[in-house]
């Protein structure tokens, strides 16, 4: 349990703890904790219902697990944007996964991460094949790039990343729900946060389906400077330059080159923070 001075959401899941009392786990002992360490980073959202309250949902992670689905529902730009806003922001790691590429074709929702450099994998794990299967139908890779690290899915409501908790641990530890067939929408399965073990080390953490992302506290020249190779090019801006203007230097670049492509992301990202 949690000492009552520490108030209510106080702790999140990858929090690192002091305990106090019995801490065997014996049964019928009691420990608690009386102290939350210092956050090395931290994500939160929006609660909108509650008048846009700042709630955590987890801390000291090292990779962010962006999930969207190909299709039902459709994936958004925007919100994978602000998902690169938050991890560049918090120095978190970004990884993006594209669910149900057997219901669409995900390649060109790919394309505007490409230049980003941002590590992706395409999965397929539809009902009925994970049904009959006994193979692992999970992308190559993605196991690996999981293990030996704190890991939060973090998407919309049904786009499946309960599903691939499950397909990552080989059983059916996470509940998961069919999504609206009239409104395209998730059910809200899951309600709160949970870290799993992964098979061979590390963490993932499945989480709720997520409307909105707390961007309020975020820092535009941290997002700006995790692109260290336009550093120098950016010392040539203007004063307080937003980098969306005429006089911005990231505008010398020649159109079309790898530079120019990553500028257009990084200015994609800074509008989706500012949104
Ligand atoms: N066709 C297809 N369906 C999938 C795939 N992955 C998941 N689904 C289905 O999508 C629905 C939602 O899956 P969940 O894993 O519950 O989604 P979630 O993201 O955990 O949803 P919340 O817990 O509500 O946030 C279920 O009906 C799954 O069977 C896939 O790769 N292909
Ligand atoms: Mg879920
Ligand atoms: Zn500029």
């Amino acid at each position: 349990m949690k000492a009552r001075e520490l108030g209510k959401n106080s702790v999140v899941v990858g929090d690192l703890v002091r305990l106090d009392g019995d801490i065997s786990g014996a049964e019928g002992t009691l420990a608690r904790i009386v102290e939350v360490l210092p956050r090395s980073n931290s994500l939160s959202r929006t609660v909108d219902d509650i008048g846009a309250q700042e709630k955590f949902v987890a801390a000291n992670i090292d990779q962010l697990v962006i999930v969207v689905a190909a299709a039902n529902p459709e994936p958004r730009h925007g919100f994978v944007d602000r998902c690169l806003a938050v991890a560049f922001d918090q120095g978190i790691k970004p990884i993006l996964v594209i669910t149900k590429s057997d219901l669409a074709n995900p390649e060109n929702f790919l394309e505007a991460y490409k230049a980003l450099e941002i590590e992706s994998f395409k999965s397929s794990l539809p009902r009925e094949v994970r049904e009959n299967s006994q193979s692992n139908l999970l992308p190559a890779n993605l196991l690996s790039a999981l293990q030996g690290k704190k890991s939060v899915l973090i998407g919309h409501s049904g786009v499946g990343k309960s599903t691939l908790v499950n397909a990552l641990l080989q059983n059916n530890a996470r509940e998961t729900g069919d999504v609206n067939l009239a409104t395209g929408r998730g059910r809200h399965t899951s309600s709160s946060a949970h870290a799993l073990e992964l098979p061979g080390g590390g963490w993932i953490i499945d989480t709720p389906g997520v409307r909105s992302f707390g961007l309020e506290h975020i820092d535009r020249s941290r997002i700006i400077s995790s692109f260290g190779e336009l550093a120098e090019l950016i010392e040539r801006c203007p004063k307080n330059c937003s980098h969306n203007e005429s006089e911005c230097a990231l505008n010398s670049v020649p159109e079309g080159s790898p530079v120019a492509l990553r500028i257009n992301g990084l200015r994609r990202i800074l509008a989706a923070a500012s949104d």
